[in-house]
């Protein structure tokens, strides 16, 4: 069975290469495909943004090697019989057409081979899929809540609450020389090689979850929590946008995934896990100077009356903190 499709793949992957070079040489000769931005959109490019992730390589041969060489051979196919029968039975050309109608031979041929074509599909399409459902075991999960109009992350694995990723404005892309509806103001942080679980949920329409460089687009429902995962290559910053029309401000839903090495989302955890921490610090504080704990706060909280304590207690949080978990 292995062997076969490996057969097929190749005469596919050929009649590919051939269909390929007749379309494209010379209408996009300026373009060096191999020049395409990971991650992002490339202003001209016609290909499909280059994979960055286990599934989008699937995905990618599956259009390249399959979809894009029957698109062609039928194409080409339907074009010289068009040709043929301009050609060949024009008045001029053929001046007595023939009278007889039906042929049963031929309608058989154009109803079998159909049929086979939809079949040689399905068997690479249910493949595709299977490797979608076939998560590996995550190593965390991040729940993407969809919202009019911008996206929620949330990480229960590492206790942390839903982080607001939000649009920037044309200037403050600019400014930040990042791509304008694409880059947000936060970015869902990942490390680099593992699996992720994304779970996607929304919480007023219909939004979509998508990521070309990683092959994602799953829908965002309210009332249901959708899944897909993908395994990030590069470290890098990838980005995408809401893909389901999803009212007013649906372009301004930008997607933008950090991929970092797993040093740098330990440390970026360690220190979103702080306020958490931080937050528990008021009710810790009045202890705290009997524990002997971290002597910034001392001064702050054993002076203040009852009345001033919470103003105080943010600005010797972080000095606390530290020194929580030892006491
Ligand atoms: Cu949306």
């Amino acid at each position: 069975m292995k062997a076969q499709f490996s057969g097929i793949r190749r005469i596919l992957s050929g009649a590919s290469a051939l269909a390929a070079s007749l379309m494209f040489s010379g209408m996009f000769a300026g373009n060096a495909l191999a020049e395409d931005l990971l991650g992002q959109p490339t202003p001209g490019a016609i290909d499909l943004q280059p994979a960055a992730s286990e599934l989008k390589h699937h995905a990618i041969q599956f259009h390249n090697l399959v979809l894009m060489p029957i698109i062609t051979l039928i194409t080409l196919l339907v074009l010289g019989l068009l040709i043929w029968i301009v050609v060949r039975y024009n008045k001029k050309a053929n001046p007595v057409p023939a009278k007889f109608s039906h042929n049963t031979t031929i309608e058989i041929i154009w109803t079998l081979v159909p049929v086979l074509i939809l079949m040689v599909i399905a068997i690479f399409s249910f493949r595709l899929l299977f490797h979608y459902n076939d998560m590996p075991k995550p190593y965390m999960t991040v729940k993407a809540t969809g919202y009019q109009w911008y996206w929620g992350y949330e990480y229960p694995d590492q206790k942390i609450s839903e982080i607001v990723s939000l649009p920037l404005t044309k200037e403050q892309a600019d400014a930040k020389k990042v791509p304008y509806l694409l880059a947000a103001d936060k970015a869902m942080v990942v490390p680099v090689n593992q699996v992720v679980r994304v779970q996607v949920t929304g919480a007023d329409v219909i939004h979509a979850f998508a990521l070309p460089a990683f092959g994602l687009k799953i829908d965002a429902i309210p009332g249901r929590l959708n899944e897909t995962w993908f395994k990030a290559e590069k470290t890098g910053v990838y980005y995408g946008q809401c893909s389901e029309l999803c009212g007013v401000d649906h372009s301004n839903m930008p997607i933008e995934i950090q991929v970092v090495t797993q040093a740098q989302f330990d440390a970026w955890v360690k220190e979103k896990v702080a306020p958490p921490a931080a937050a528990s610090a008021p009710a810790a504080a009045p202890a705290a100077p009997a524990e002997g704990a971290a002597p910034a706060a001392a001064p702050a909280t054993s002076g203040a009356t009852p009345a001033t304590a919470p103003a105080a207690a943010p600005a010797s949080a972080p000095a606390a903190a530290p020194a929580a978990p030892a006491a």
